[in-house]
């Protein structure tokens, strides 16, 4: 069984008291009798660890054996959350953990709590990046992450009592990371600055000197695969300084000037740069981009020449996934090692590049497509700046002959794709660059990928022909988002499939197993109890880190998911004011009729981004006042949960009865939140956008509530709104009285709000005042179906069987199949 394969010879739970007893005494040399939690967390830590070694060890050597072709993730942003209980259970060693711990006298839920997150991202780009690695190892496919070791992830959020969002820095590495494994002897130097000479001797050769060199050492994370003894590698950089400090400038006094550009090395990775969805052009963050696309770049070319075989061989050994246009530097910085250190033809090179080299594009917001500015490109990477222009003409001169064939006279046309684009300064566009030197470009969902094929890439599309642009929609691990996350239904889905776990987790259509049982009321019963049972966990949890009453017995209505204008939390707080107006204006005989709804919102909003900041304020202020009034405080409740983090989602997700998703149709490139609450039960409510409308097409369009103008419509709204507008009080008299409302100053100074209400009344790019009214009926009908609570039940099991095609695994097997034409490669076969 897979069990004998993946356990060491001491995984009895004798044995593992023993490893646990061992580390504590030897690695972390402490007595075992005066132990405290965070010591026993440590010690079992380092003892799951000890497998975990093992198997990466068998695995690394299968892969060094075997030379598979290997695909490398590229991706600045990993959201791990906690490894301990993952780990466990993908090892399938957490009953005797538990056991164990339980023996020397703790909890083992304690010992979970003990952990950090390893929160090194900012939303759904980060996550999808964890669950794509889970779904690799778990498939046995000889796949690596690459990304950046930042020593303070995404900030930790504080809330006010006014409302107000303050940042503190989230010092993850505080106490000892037993996940990691420092390898110092994996070093890279890599230059910034210096001087580019091109050799002009009839070769497109070029030297690059002089400048700043900085070290890049690897920090491997273990990434076990579920059942499996796969367990890939997330290698992390870290930079620092080449040679300590300047001793000679140290000596003559310049005591500032010889540690300087030592500080300077150590803050490449000092930070995650908490912008989710905006560019800002900042000179550290391009510096980020280019140490750690050059430090992993290095790193499988030095593992690829181990093979012996020939350079132009590298598309047949390596494949390059990049995780939206953050890594695309990996483009000119192959371009440069094949051209001006192998002495390689700039055709062949470019062959080589454009078949090892695919990108996935997470978003269509003009505010989130990187562009660089020239003159920082050429001061601090004046090679690949050289490079960007050649291939610009090269890439380009082919296209335009191509385009001029095609399209004569079209000048629109060739300024509209060139790489740079023309301004005060000019600018180069990483999308491009990107989408031209890869193999195959995709989107995250069917929507976001026909959107990428007829808006930003459509000039590409039409040159280069449409099959290079595709689709793999988004998907999420079951292992995370069901079995850690909900341990109750996981157990119950098992034990009423007659299936174990090991075998319905990685083949997640067999959810389907469920649909009969919608029928079986004794099994309705067991479903709705885990539900409750989850609320129950959750209140717990709130009432022991907030100190606050939840009731447990309302629907509770779940929004998480960075704060943005175009996720529209805004729609939801102004939807939860209209539902307390009318609550109040209700006799207390009416109310008796109304179902209880507690409202839950989470999310950071990126430290400068003013108009979300005061969306939180809103909500905060909106939840003071209504949580209290005693009219109306036990049919409608509403929380803002601070900091959140896969922590706290892995304990939200599974008490939903309804969960937003709600953005401004064509916005959204797929969510995978939405996914995790289906999977779990949740009903969806949302707009016609990204992934929710594959979700519909799965679960069955009678289980989701959607409302909201379609994307084709989303244009000619704006228009109007900008060149016809209708003032508020006619075009949407309910919302108006919302507005009256918060003007009133029922929620505290009217001022704070009037920013974020001015951009819904003037404007609305967004279309709040569009969409306002069909969210409201939505709602209303979210409380018609809940009223049949067998048949709303039976919606919640649907829903759960029906989603199998969001398995991550799905979407690596994708990948893996039609992009990086990888196999797996099992340990010991
Ligand atoms: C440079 C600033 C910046 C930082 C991050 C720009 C853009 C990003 C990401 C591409 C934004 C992001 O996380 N996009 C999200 O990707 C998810 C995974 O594919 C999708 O599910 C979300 O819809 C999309 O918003």
């Amino acid at each position: 069984t897979w069990k004998d394969a993946i356990r060491g010879p001491d995984t009895d739970t004798t044995s593992i008291t023993k490893s646990v007893v061992n580390h504590v005494q030897t690695s972390l040399a402490r007595q075992a009798y005066n132990l405290d939690t965070s010591g026993a967390y440590q010690a079992a830590a380092l003892s799951v660890r000890d497998n975990l070694i093992l198997n990466w060890n068998d695995t690394q050597l299968q892969y060094t054996r075997k030379a598979p072709k290997r695909a490398y993730y590229l991706s600045l942003e990993f959201l791990m959350g906690r490894t301990l209980d993952n780990a466990m259970l993908n090892l399938g060693l957490k009953d005797n953990y538990k056991e164990s711990v339980d023996k020397l006298g703790f909890n083992m839920e304690d010992l979970l709590e003990q952990e950090r997150d390893a929160a090194l991202g900012n939303g759904g780009l980060g996550r999808l990046a964890a669950c794509y690695l889970d779904s690799s190892a778990s498939q046995e496919l000889p796949v690596w992450g690459y990304g950046l070791r930042y020593r303070y992830g995404i900030f930790q959020q504080l809330i006010s009592p006014e409302g107000q969002q303050l940042e503190a820095p989230d010092p993850w590495l505080e106490m000892q990371n037993p996940w990691e494994l420092p390898r110092l002897d994996v070093n890279y130097e890599i230059r910034f600055y210096g001087q580019a000479e091109r050799l002009n001797d009839g070769t497109p050769r070029a030297h690059w000197t002089g400048g700043q060199e900085v070290l890049a050492v690897a920090y491997d994370v273990m990434i076990p695969g579920c059942y499996t003894k796969s367990t890939n590698n997330l290698r992390l950089w870290e930079s620092k300084p080449k040679r300590g400090f300047d001793l000679n400038s140290f000596n003559a006094g310049n005591y500032e000037g010889a540690v300087g550009e030592s500080n300077s090395a150590f803050a490449i990775t000092s930070v995650l740069y908490p912008n989710d969805q905006t560019t800002f052009g900042k000179e550290l963050r391009l510096k980020q981009q280019y140490f750690w696309t050059a430090a992993s770049l290095a790193d499988m070319i030095r593992r690829f020449k181990n093979l012996g075989k020939p350079i132009t061989d590298i598309p047949d050994y390596i494949a390059i996934q990049l995780n939206d246009t953050h890594p695309t530097l990996v483009i000119p910085e192959l371009m440069r090692i094949l051209v001006d250190e192998e002495d390689l033809d700039w055709d062949v090179a470019w062959k080589i590049t454009t078949n090892t080299v695919f990108y996935t594009n997470h978003t269509v917001l003009p505010e989130a497509l990187e562009k660089w500015p020239v003159p920082l490109m050429e001061h601090l990477l004046p090679r690949h700046m050289q490079i960007i222009f050649d291939i610009n003409m090269y890439a380009l001169s082919h296209f335009l002959q191509t385009v001029e064939r095609k399209f004569p006279n079209d000048r629109d046309r060739l300024a509209r794709m060139s790489l740079i684009e023309e301004g005060y300064p000019q600018q180069v566009r990483m999308a491009h660059l990107a989408c031209i030197g890869s193999k195959k470009v995709n989107g995250v969902a069917e929507l976001h990928s026909d959107l990428v094929r007829t808006t930003i890439l459509k000039d590409f599309v039409e040159l280069e022909g449409i099959s290079k642009f595709s689709n793999v929609t988004n998907g999420i691990t079951p292992r995370r988002w069901l079995d850690q996350c909900n341990p109750e239904l996981s157990a119950l889905i098992s034990k009423t499939l007659k299936v174990d776990k090991s075998v319905w987790l990685k083949d997640l259509d067999r959810l389907e197993g469920l649909l009969p049982f919608t029928e079986d009321a004794a099994f309705r019963e067991e479903w709705a109890a885990v539900k409750q049972h989850n609320k129950e966990r959750l209140a717990a949890h709130v009432k022991a880190t907030l100190g606050l009453d939840i009731n447990t017995h309302a629907m509770f209505d779940v929004q998480i998911k960075r704060l943005h204008e175009y996720k529209r939390q805004t729609l939801n707080i102004l939807g939860v004011i209209h539902r307390y107006i009318t609550l109040k204006a209700m006799s207390p005989e009416e109310r008796k009729k109304v179902n209880p709804r507690v409202v839950f919102f989470a999310g950071k909003a990126a430290p400068g981004y003013y108009i979300a900041k005061i969306t939180i304020r809103l909500i905060v202020n909106v939840a003071n006042i209504i949580n209290v009034d005693p009219d109306t405080k036990d049919l409608l409740s509403l929380y803002f949960l601070p900091d959140y983090s896969v922590s706290l989602a892995e304990i939200l997700i599974p008490t939903s009865d309804i969960s937003q998703h709600i953005s401004t149709a064509g916005t959204e490139a797929s969510g995978t939140s939405n996914m995790k609450f289906c999977l779990n039960g949740g009903l969806l409510v949302g707009t016609v956008d990204g992934a929710n409308i594959e979700i519909a097409e799965s679960v069955g369009e009678e289980n989701v509530f959607f409302f909201g103008h379609l994307t084709p419509a989303v244009e000619d709204l704006r228009h109007e709104h900008r060149y016809h507008p209708v003032p508020l009080e006619q075009k949407c008299p309910a919302l108006a009285r919302v507005f009256e409302k918060i003007s009133s100053g029922a929620f505290g100074d009217a001022g704070v709000y009037e920013p974020l209400l001015a951009t819904i009344r003037t404007g609305d790019y967004y279309l709040i005042t569009e969409d306002f009214d069909s969210y409201i009926q939505a709602l209303a009908m979210v409380d018609e179906a809940y009223l049949d609570r067998t048949e709303w039940v039976k919606k919640s099991i649907r829903t759960t069987a029906r989603m199998g095609k969001f398995s991550s695994d799905r979407c690596i097997m994708e990948y893996a199949d039609s992009y990086w034409n990888i196999e797996p490669c099992p340990v010991g076969k």
